[in-house]
């Protein structure tokens, strides 16, 4: 958004309107300015509010939303889609879907899941091979968009599976997923996904400990405290691909907490990776065998622990060789991260949350769902604390604990159910209430560039609806947060929406943050899999790198390169290889080339197929009945599609996607005749 506009909204909106007199004159204005009409064609807004009844606040709103037909917004919001398993792509202001990528479970529309091998071969990453049962979901938290100088680079976006310990890239030129990698020694995950400042890693950590040392991964939960242990993982990036390199990553072993969320130290916390924890009581539940419930003990202790990594220092354990390999992964143990002096414990009011780093690197937000402060950690005092060994103690595993009025900076009561924190930028941390469905706003202290007499204060609060769990302000977890919008990602909307039966949508509300009050300015219900986090980025930082075609007619979706089954209209053939066919199809409008394919049953058919059309949007599909195959392809895209051709029958495949006039003449035989 233009200084201007900024300027503009917030002018407009901190003027307070009362009558409709008043709305209109003030409209007009702003309309007037922005968009450079004249009053004489405004003389309908003041009409149009008032026959459907909109208040003065409610008529500023959606000017302030409203993005004109054609038009584009000016961020778009990454947000994860839960155990959908996909993320959905959201334009800010306007709060549009545009897309829904899918990650970690089949989708219909795109073919992923449902025919071209690449899709098939994705899904199958964290299947279990001894069993032809492929895992067709996951449960996606945590997006993290690549940074480069701790920013949002627009190249790479990559998301956790909670469920199942998976990480996915999704490549932002086509946006698609492009790697699934099943996490070694991580049964579950939910400690990020963060980047670091550069990109150098992304982080993932366990959620629920495991016996991971175990060979048949079987331990009984008296063992626990034995047996069980957490793991935070450090995956080396490939700055061209932004593939994960195992053979450069690491993994530090963790007692048997629960290691919750997760963030990135930058600039002056460069090199440090921070996790909270909760159930460092290391309960286990067990209700039938007289045990109280899960929930009971671990909330029993006042503290629980915040973990401060430092990874720096483990690289260089790792580089040294004090690391032990385990199921193909490096693993600095729980007793060598000790040793080596790069796991420091601080005390964190129990069972916190959310972990989120201040723009300029100094703040650690820590908050406590169970107390109604937020409590914020400086690095300097941290990293005095770990110079000094100024430890009240150490937990059962030895990890020295640092003492919590030496590393703790201030305190705010911002109010019920803290979850997570935001920034804008300007000194102003934003916090999620669950228990009191709000929006706390309050300031950070002098290293944000905040004045002494300013610091730690509580500014402002907003009722949001219903039960606020992550939120994200624009470019919010990077060192260029700015101050425009903040999302509110509402776990219930109970009856703020027109109701769609019993099970109803989640609900994300668009708040203006560039006044001194924060302002609600528009509800979007979240018809599918429930969103947890999202991330925020300007589209200036992706435009230039989207693609709107493949660059080149005969790509690879997976490498970005030509694929050599890629075909050209001249070349398109049928070879017959005796126990398999390939197929060599362009497809373009109208037509498949070839469109009558003769195969035996029992063969094995690849259709390998290309998309020859450079024009934006002529995109096609492919599906043939009876089969549960249908692929789709882009502009330029090269995939095949692996069938065998065991149900013998005259089967009429076609094209998904209302191409062309003639989309419905793009239709072709498969004839398999009978062997
Ligand atoms: S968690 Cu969902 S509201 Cu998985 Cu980030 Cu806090
Ligand atoms: Cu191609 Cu419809």
């Amino acid at each position: 958004m233009t200084e201007e506009a900024v300027e503009g909204r917030r002018k407009w909106l901190s003027t307070p309107v009362l009558i409709l007199a008043v709305i209109v004159g003030l409209v007009l204005g702003v309309v007037g300015a922005r968009f450079g009409f004249g009053v004489a064609t405004g003389g309908n807004l003041a009409a149009v509010a008032s026959e459907r009844g909109l208040s003065g606040e409610q008529a500023e709103a959606a000017l302030a939303t409203f993005v004109p037909p054609g038009e584009h917004d000016e961020y778009l919001l990454f947000a994860s889609g839960g155990h959908s398993g996909q993320m959905h792509v959201i334009g800010v202001p306007s709060m549009r879907l545009l897309k829904t990528i899918p990650v970690f479970a089949p989708d219909a529309w795109s073919g992923y899941g449902f025919g071209a091998d690449w899709t098939m071969e994705l899904l199958e990453h964290g299947s279990d091979p001894a069993k032809n049962d492929p895992l067709l979901w996951g449960d996606t938290h945590h997006p993290a968009l690549s940074e480069t100088d701790g920013d949002y680079d627009g190249r790479f976006l990559y998301i956790n599976d909670r469920a199942n310990g998976r990480i996915a890239l999704v490549d932002l030129r086509d946006f698609k997923t492009r790697e699934i990698y099943d996490i070694p020694n991580l049964q579950t995950s939910h400690g990020g996904v963060f980047a670091t400042p550069n990109t150098e890693y992304v982080h993932i950590s366990a959620k629920t400990p495991s016996p991971l040392w175990e060979p048949d991964g079987f331990a009984e939960l008296d063992e626990y405290e034995e047996k069980f242990r957490g793991m935070s993982t450090f995956l080396s990036v490939d700055q061209d691909t932004g593939h994960f390199i195992a053979d450069e990553s690491f993994q530090i072993e963790l007692p048997p907490y629960n290691q919750d969320l997760a963030d990135a130290g930058k600039l002056a916390s460069d090199g440090y990776a921070f996790i909270n924890s909760y159930n460092t009581e290391m309960a286990t539940g067990g209700i039938l065998e007289g045990e109280p419930p899960l929930e009971t003990g671990a909330v029993a202790a006042d503290f629980d622990y915040l973990h401060i990594i430092d990874w720096h220092k483990a690289e260089q354990v790792v580089a040294e060789g004090k690391y032990v390999e385990h199921n193909g992964m490096r693993v600095i143990t729980l007793d060598t991260a000790i040793e080596e002096g790069l796991l420091h414990f601080a005390p964190e009011p129990r069972n916190p949350h959310g972990v989120d780093i201040s723009p300029d690197g100094n703040y650690i937000v820590v908050s406590g769902k169970l107390d109604p402060n937020t409590t914020i950690y400086s690095i300097e005092r941290i990293e005095r604390a770990i110079a000094e060994q100024d430890f009240e103690g150490h937990d059962p595993f030895g990890v020295p604990i640092l003492t919590f009025d030496s590393v703790v900076e201030a305190q705010v009561e911002v109010g019920g159910g803290p979850l997570h924190t935001q920034f804008d930028g300007d000194g102003h941390a934003y916090t999620s209430l669950f228990v009191e469905s709000a929006v706390a706003k309050w300031t950070l202290g002098p290293e944000a560039g905040v004045s002494e007499g300013d610091a730690w204060e509580l500014l402002d609060k907003i009722p949001v609806h219903y039960n606020i769990g992550h939120l994200a302000t624009s470019h919010g977890d990077t060192v260029g947060a700015t101050r425009d919008w903040l999302v509110a990602m509402n776990k219930w909307s109970v009856d703020r929406h027109t109701p769609v039966g019993t099970l109803h949508p989640q609900n994300f509300q668009l708040i203006d943050v560039s006044g001194d009050e924060m302002r609600l300015v528009r509800d979007m219900p979240i018809g599918f899999g429930e969103p947890h986090y999202a991330q925020m980025i300007s589209v200036d930082v992706l435009e230039n790198q989207v693609w709107a075609t493949y660059p080149e007619v005969g790509m690879d979706t997976l490498t970005k390169e030509l694929s050599p089954v890629a075909t050209t209209y001249e070349d398109a053939r049928i070879e017959d290889n005796g126990d398999v066919v390939d197929v060599y199809m362009a497809v373009l409008r109208s037509h498949f080339k070839p469109d009558v394919v003769r195969v035996r049953e029992g063969q094995t058919v690849n259709f390998h197929l290309t998309n020859i059309e450079t024009a934006q949007d002529a995109t096609h599909g492919f599906a043939i009945p009876g089969y549960n195959a249908q692929a789709s392809l882009d502009p330029g895209e090269t995939l095949t599609v692996t069938i065998d051709a065991d149900r013998t029958g005259s089967w009429g495949f076609y094209c998904t996607e209302f191409c062309s006039a003639l989309h419905l003449e793009m239709q072709g035989w498969l004839l398999v005749e009978p062997g």
